[in-house]
């Protein structure tokens, strides 16, 4: 298949398309898909919804609300506009991208195996990458804030020629430029390599070895993959089947094209083995270590002596779990990377007919999102539990939940919530090397289907708060199901108290000198975070408020190991290193909250105090805080250029439960909230909330609306609690 050559206007400022055509469909468990109308009849049948409107970038005809006096009256305007967005089966519908190394798996898997985009799907995409190409040298990062990397300018380079943009088009021009200045395609690291080698424009030799061969080792070993991370692991298992067979589709002259347009030197002298390890510089956050190397060098000699029926056994093996993958999953697989990769195997082996070809394309379209810059590739298949659990639990907390006109929201939410929860152990468990899924939370959709420990811990809690604090709530998630929950969390501790994020930590912690992928941190095996032990200690300590009499010798066991594992992971400066939201202000907000949950409070606890005194260090003379996605890169902390809304309400947060006496900080913070607070009561989209592997942000723009109502309201309590103590 080839998509033919369009002509691309310069500039993607304007869309591509008629956006007032796109409409957002949510459907089943959640699943969010975008659709584009053609004709003006199924307009009238199907109008665009404030929540298509508002994602799309497009003005919403929303009132101006009365200005609020108070921060409870600036959270109140804010539930009235986002209640907008609330779909009609109960979830908030959300965007989920940030990283630019999606796209590039998206197109080049459906190039590679004929899977076809609308007309409408490739002009937004090319007009996405026009418009992320940095400003200053027109190359793409390998996130949407980075700089331009090898890695992200060589693949979305691809991705736009395979499209069908002409060489010469400006923004084609501009990148390439980049590229070769950055040394070419040679430069890019593994997993860019993996993708271009597939595609027939960078040689398989010029590849570290993937065995597939690993997989037959026995369970116990200590670098058995089963005992990496379980993203890690899902990623390599179809790149070992692909590399095994050195796959590459056929030439063309795209392919021949693209072999020229990527290297500043001729692409057939290239010495391809001398490129193994040449990675780009800019691109290097995890050089590789010395075992790396030794094992590698030890790899490549076994790859040219490798024993055929071994490694047939090996691929069968992974062609094996790649299909339990699938069938786990719904054919979302566990995320947009291994979704391509799997893909392709399953193209190649069961071919464009099967029906896993055609359950992999209805479900492409789940990662799928348009926004104001084009059309882009989501980290998941969507936040939707993520999202609906923090918000829930802000309304009922703010006193919100309990007002009239937010009753029939609230309801809708926990039908939703409910039928989100997983009640069984995946299809294929033990064999395909599952965690435990029944009673779990997913961090998207019950179809997606992995537990994450604190999304379960974060679902249990909105379950709780609206079933238990609600007297209108139906009890639709009961007892037993809860105690489900409950018993899933308390067997996913680790040895050091600590949780992870889908699973125990499986393997030794010098996997670690073997992380092949260069750009990430820490990936190969699971870790204990501040943030999911946090999540379930708060889980665990409310569910135990409401039902005393499960299992409470087990639980108070648990919270004092987790308790004491968070004590230990506070810095001598007196903060959290997050790895999932940026950075200190976000771990803060979870581990005040349970050490809060705990007693453990400013007046009463040193650790609680720490953390305090660093927030307030770091409080800006706006009143607001602001921390740039370089603090989790160096753990350190890295002040942002502006102050950030939803930090500031992270921070605050943190300094309520830690019951901080003075009012004035907490006052300024919410002064700079409401002053940030549009007249519909909607907030601006800032600088990425999350991070993932250490170097990657991620979008949460639901957080916007979530924090900032929860802060609000919560302060708006605490400052007249203080008053009340002081008078
Ligand atoms: C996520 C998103 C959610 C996140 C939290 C629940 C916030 C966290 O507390 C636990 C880990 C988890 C579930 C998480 C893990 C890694 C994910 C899935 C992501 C950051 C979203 C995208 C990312 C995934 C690895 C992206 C694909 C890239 C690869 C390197 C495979």
């Amino acid at each position: 298949m080839s998509y033919s050559s369009l002509d691309i206007p310069a500039s993607g400022a304007q869309p591509f398309t008629d956006y007032t055509r796109w409409r957002l469909r949510c459907s089943d468990d959640g699943r969010h898909i975008w659709h584009y109308l053609h004709t003006d009849e199924e307009c009238k049948d199907w109008p665009q919804s404030d929540i298509d409107k508002y994602w799309l970038g497009l003005p919403l005809s929303t009132p101006a609300l009365p200005t609020p006096k108070d921060a409870l009256g600036a959270a109140r305007n804010g539930y009235t506009f986002y209640k907008r967005l609330q779909d009609a089966d109960g979830h908030w519908p959300g965007e989920y991208g940030g990283p630019m190394f999606l796209l590039p798996g998206l197109v080049i898997g459906s190039y590679i195996t004929g899977m076809g985009f609308t007309h409408e799907e490739r002009l937004e995409m090319i007009r996405y990458l026009i418009n992320l190409a940095h400003p200053d040298d027109g190359g793409w990062g390998l996130h949407i804030e980075g700089e331009s990397t090898a890695f992200g300018t060589a693949l979305n380079y691809c991705v736009m020629r395979i499209l069908g943009v002409s060489p010469e088009h400006p923004t084609l021009v501009k990148a390439r430029a980049t590229l070769h200045k950055l040394g070419g395609a040679t430069g890019v690291p593994s997993w860019g390599k993996f993708w271009l080698a597939v595609l027939n424009v960078y040689d398989w030799d010029g590849n570290n070895p993937i065995p597939p061969e690993l997989w037959l080792f026995p369970d116990f070993v200590p670098f058995h993959p089963h005992k990496w991370w379980i993203h890690t692991r899902t990623v390599y298992i179809p790149m070992a089947y692909l590399y095994a067979l050195r796959f590459k589709m056929e030439e063309n002259d795209l392919i021949l094209s693209l072999r020229q347009e990527l290297y500043p030197t001729d692409y057939y002298k290239i010495d391809w083995p001398a490129q193994r390890n040449n990675v780009c510089p800019v691109d290097l956050y995890c050089p590789h270590s010395r075992l790396f190397d030794a094992a590698y060098s030890i790899l490549s000699v076994y790859e040219a002596c490798a024993v055929p029926p071994l490694r047939r056994l090996a691929m069968q093996k992974c062609y094996q779990l790649i299909v339990q993958e699938d069938e786990n999953t719904g054919y979302q697989t566990l995320g947009p990377v291994s979704k391509m990769m799997n893909l392709v195997v399953r193209w190649l082996v069961d071919g464009p007919e099967s029906d896993a070809y055609k359950r992999h394309r209805e479900t492409r379209a789940d990662f799928l999102w348009i926004g104001g810059e084009g059309m882009r590739m989501c980290g998941t298949n969507g936040s939707q539990l993520w999202d609906i659990a923090f918000i829930t639990q802000a309304l009922v907390e703010t006193g919100l939940g309990h007002e009239e006109e937010n009753k029939e929201s609230l309801i809708r939410a926990l039908g939703w919530l409910d039928q989100c929860q997983i009640q069984q152990n995946p299809k294929h468990f033990e064999v395909s090397y599952r965690h435990a899924t029944k009673g779990a939370w997913p961090f998207s959709t019950r179809t997606q289907g992995y537990t994450v420990s604190d999304c379960t811990g974060e679902g249990l809690k909105a379950v709780l708060y609206i079933q238990e604090h609600l007297d209108f709530a139906p009890k639709l998630v009961s007892e037993k199901r809860m105690c489900d929950s409950v018993d899933l969390l308390l067997g996913m501790q680790n040895a050091n108290g600590g949780f992870a994020s889908y699973e125990l930590i499986r393997g030794p912690s010098w996997l670690e000198m073997l992380n092949p992928a260069e750009v990430f941190g820490d990936i190969m095996i699971e870790h204990s975070y501040p943030e999911c032990t946090t999540s379930v200690i708060t889980a665990l300590s409310i569910f135990r408020k409401h039902y005393p009499q499960y299992r409470s010798a087990d639980i108070q066991r648990v919270i004092d190991r987790a308790v004491d594992y968070l004590h230990r992971a506070q810095t001598p400066e007196g903060g959290w290193i997050g790895s999932w939201g940026i950075c200190f202000t976000y771990a803060a907000q979870f581990a005040c909250e349970s050490l809060a949950l705990v007693g453990e409070t400013y007046e009463t606890s040193l650790y609680a105090r720490k953390a305090c005194e660093l927030l307030l260090r770091h409080q800006r003379a706006d009143g607001g805080w602001g921390e740039s996605y370089k603090s989790c890169e160096t753990s350190t902390w890295v002040e942002h250029e502006r102050t950030q809304t939803i930090q500031t309400c992270w921070a605050t947060m943190a300094l309520i439960y830690a019951r901080y006496p003075k009012a004035d900080p907490i006052e300024r913070a919410v002064r700079l909230v409401m002053s940030r607070q549009h007249p519909d009561g909607s907030w601006p989209q800032e600088a990425m909330e999350g991070i993932f592997n250490k170097s990657v942000t991620i979008a949460y723009p639901n957080f916007k609306f979530s924090f900032t109502i929860w802060m609000l309201g919560r302060a708006h309590r605490y400052l007249a609690e203080l008053k009340i103590q002081k008078t």
